[in-house]
């Protein structure tokens, strides 16, 4: 077994209300090593605002500012304007954000902030849900997957993606950096929060992140699930940075029927809907993995 890497800190402390088995939680916590103590965070309406908890008692060990649910973008470079203002550069400023808070509701002040070059990492934790009030569809929700607005199952048969493809989007407007990342491989994600610190300009995270009340999952499986996402195709991991694409994990091995069936979200699909799915996703990483250089590396 190789050595592990990951610091030691931890900057989430014990007593936040996150669910047993929450992505979004061990995400902060193997973000929160990469980035260390000198970073300050922003959060819109959010789980993540309910799960870090209210000040003087908050979980995380560095400075929140909690904002309205369309903010991010803009909060994080009012923050970076009053820290250039100080003469302070050595601070990392991070939007911290859910899908639903970054794919559709904070979407116009995130691109506002990518078109300013504002110098800050944005990390959505994507859920694939507005799972804080309910569970309800967002921009982010997959094909056919079940919620509260969705009862029968997400149908956008008619769109190609249909989870928003937030990654190209931002590309195209301007990030200095983007990645996505994964609960269920940390060492790489510390590798790209790192990165993503020595990076001027904006850069976009984008981590996948399961959530067992949403996806009907058992919280013992949380990390299972996030690895079967990448083992199949379905969230592959890579990086973006001056119009080059990598592709980190070139571990696509399985089906995706596998990843669907651990979840009880998508207990109802039938057989013409996985292979829909496996279909899609056979595309995707196929038009990915045409874009990327050095793929190959082992998983
Ligand atoms: C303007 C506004 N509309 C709706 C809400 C209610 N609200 C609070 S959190 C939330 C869900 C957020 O979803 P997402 O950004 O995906 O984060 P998650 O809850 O999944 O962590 C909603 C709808 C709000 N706080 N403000
Ligand atoms: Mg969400």
């Amino acid at each position: 077994m190789p050595r592990l890497t990951l610091p030691k800190d931890e900057l989430v402390s014990k007593g936040h209300s996150g669910c047993a088995g929450c992505g979004a939680t061990l995400l902060a916590r193997l973000c929160l090593k990469a980035l260390g103590p000198k970073t300050i965070i922003n959060s819109p309406a959010c789980c993540w605002s309910v799960v870090q908890g209210v000040w003087p008692r908050a979980a995380l060990k560095v400075p929140v500012i909690d904002h309205a649910f369309e903010c991010t973008g803009a909060v994080s470079s009012g923050i970076r304007a009053a820290l250039d203002a100080k003469g302070i550069d050595d601070v990392i400023v991070v939007g911290w954000a859910g899908d639903g808070g970054t794919v559709d509701i904070g979407l116009q002040a995130l691109s506002g902030a990518v078109d300013r070059r504002t110098d800050f990492i944005y990390i959505m934790y994507d859920n694939e849900a507005y799972m804080n009030t309910g569970i309800q569809c967002s921009g982010c929700t997959p094909l056919y997957a079940w919620t509260n607005t969705t009862p029968g199952g997400k149908n956008q048969e008619w769109k190609q993606v249909a989870k928003k493809p937030i990654m190209e989007m931002l590309i195209s407007n301007g990030i200095a950096y983007g990645a996505t990342v994964s609960i269920a491989y940390p060492e790489d994600l510390v590798t790209k929060v790192k990165k993503a610190k020595t990076i001027r300009g904006t850069k976009f995270i984008h981590a996948l992140s399961s959530c067992p009340p949403g996806w009907k999952i058992p919280s013992s499986k949380s990390v299972e699930v996030a690895r079967l996402a990448t083992q199949t195709g379905i969230f592959p991991l890579y990086e973006y940075e001056n119009g080059a694409y990598v592709l980190n994990k070139d571990v696509k091995t399985k089906p995706v029927e596998e990843y669907l069936m651990s979840q009880g979200r998508f207990k109802h699909l039938t057989p013409a809907m996985i292979a829909e799915v496996q279909r899609r996703v056979d595309e995707d990483y196929a038009a990915l993995k045409a874009k990327c250089k050095g793929a190959g590396a082992s998983g």
